[in-house]
């Protein structure tokens, strides 16, 4: 038996923050996985004996409860079967397509959903026993919507908060699934709700009074019970001190040198940095660029794109099929516009470090954030807040939620409008420096004050009064 005690704050997420290390003697241990979330719950953790319950994402992998120097960790184990049902099924062909405006079409399948179901109780079940009479549970996204439910269902004591990291759609596109019902309720087992962005919450209120009992009552929504629940938009962000720390380090300006050197000193570097995600709209800024370079609008001596693409979700068929596809565009490009050591586009299917993250930052003089829909975008505020020197512009998608909070400083576009895209790119790499200048601090005057600890701190206070 474990002797990890109860916890008077349980994060439930589907991953543990942690990953496994096998050291070169063979022996097994846990690092923290980056990320900001983990990084604000971090104090909060160690301040009430916090626990946080997920998966540790390997198959059939159960290790018995352990503690890090933060946190005890709770590992709730999922079959072979169950990752492909419950992950890459319900959780990344249903529910991830549907919440991004089905940019590609959402599957349903009933057995995909019957595994969400079982999965979500697992997590629930698992969250019940680590959780203090009256704690506080921070339930985690879009894989866990079920879990409020279950959970004040076996423990109606608790506090129970839940923040959804994506787009929440309207009913146009909600009303589709299935079992739209059972995932408006699950939802609302929670106290508090919380959403990316207004028109999210606004959604998810509209939705709740279409397919439940609930009425809309003064901001609240009022249950057939009594019970109050609120949903709020609470903008998430980022770790503003590590990066800006990364943007200063004197060995990160040296490699975003280095870098600009690399790509062939041109007049312009516009860089783009996503997971290989259909929602991120690396074709559309590929095709705007693309046309730029077809035009003649820029020659490869003025512009060069560094598309940075993080391997995602290869397992499911909609990623392989986009890999297919941006890097047929890539070689076409390259094929018509670039000469012999000097590609228009270099494209980089890998993960990197933090360090040479922020010196791609540093080194790019137009950061191009394009997605058709995306619940906030953190590289957009982590290239404001690496851009220390003041120089650089950002180009926006109005379709990120970060675009409620950056409009006034990014240049925004509508990644769907090539011509508008291609005339913002354009108007990018143009832009004096005062003007760029002035541009950059409204950008960082808001993310160095809306950090992820402030995020957090927000959350929880609302919570905790709820
Ligand atoms: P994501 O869709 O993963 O997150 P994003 O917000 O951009 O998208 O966060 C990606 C993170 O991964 C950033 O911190 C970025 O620096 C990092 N990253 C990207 N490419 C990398 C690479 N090649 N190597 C190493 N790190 C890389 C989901 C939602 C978003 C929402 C976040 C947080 O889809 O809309 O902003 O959660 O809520």
């Amino acid at each position: 038996m474990s002797e990890i005690g109860t916890s008077s704050f349980v994060v439930v997420a589907n991953r543990l923050p942690v990953d496994r290390v096998i050291s070169p003697d063979g022996s097994a241990h846990w690092r923290r996985s980056p990320g900001g979330l983990v990084t604000a719950l971090a104090p909060v953790m160690r301040a009430y004996d916090g626990a946080w319950v997920g998966w540790t994402g390997s198959p059939d992998d159960a290790p018995e409860p352990f503690s890090t120097s933060d946190m005890d960790l709770i590992a709730v184990p999922l079959s072979a079967e169950e990752i492909a049902l419950y992950y890459e099924g319900f959780s990344n062909a249903t529910l991830w397509p549907l919440y991004h405006d089905v940019i590609v079409p959402p599957e349903y399948h009933r057995e995909w959903w019957d595994a969400y179901r079982q999965v979500n109780e697992r997590f629930a079940a698992a969250a019940a026993e680590v959780a203090d009479q009256n704690a506080v549970v921070f339930v985690q996204d879009y894989q866990l919507q079920l879990v409020p439910q279950i959970l004040r269902s076996m423990r109606p004591d608790l506090k129970i908060g839940f923040f959804l990291h994506i787009p929440f759609p309207p009913s146009e596109l909600f009303a589709q699934v299935p079992w739209r019902r059972q995932i408006l309720e699950g939802l609302l087992g929670a106290d508090l709700v919380g959403f990316q962005r207004d028109g999210a919450a606004a959604n998810f209120e509209a939705l709740a009074e279409q397919f439940t009992g609930a009425t809309l009552v003064d901001d609240h929504l009022v249950l057939d019970d009594g019970r109050k629940v609120l949903a709020r938009a609470f903008p998430i962000s980022i770790e503003v001190d590590e990066v800006t720390r990364l943007a200063e380090d004197p060995e990160v300006q040296a490699r975003a040198a280095t870098i600009r050197e690399e790509v062939g000193s041109p007049k312009h570097i516009l860089l783009g940095v996503d997971r290989l995600d259909y929602t991120k709209g690396i074709s559309h800024r590929l095709k705007a660029f693309g046309e730029l370079l077809g035009d003649g609008t820029v020659t490869p001596e003025d512009a060069v794109l560094l598309q940075v693409a993080t391997p995602s979700r290869e397992r499911v068929e909609a990623y392989q099929t986009l890999r297919d596809e941006v890097e047929l565009q890539v070689g076409r490009i390259n094929g018509d516009y670039g000469r012999i050591g000097k590609p228009a586009v270099h494209y980089l299917y890998s993960s990197y470090e933090r360090a040479e993250l922020v010196a791609l930052l540093r080194a790019a003089d137009v950061m191009v954030v394009t997605p058709l829909r995306d619940g906030m975008n953190l590289v957009a505020k982590e290239y404001v807040t690496a851009r220390t020197d003041l120089r650089g512009t950002l180009v926006l998608s109005e379709f990120a939620g970060a675009a409620d909070e950056l409009g006034d400083g990014a240049m925004l576009v509508n990644p769907h409008d090539i011509d508008g895209l291609k005339r913002t790119l354009i108007k990018a790499m143009r832009v004096d420096d005062a003007e760029a200048a002035h541009r950059m601090k409204l950008l960082r005057e808001h993310v160095i004050s809306h950090d992820i600890d402030r995020w957090a701190q927000d959350f929880l206070t609302v919570l905790r009064a709820a």
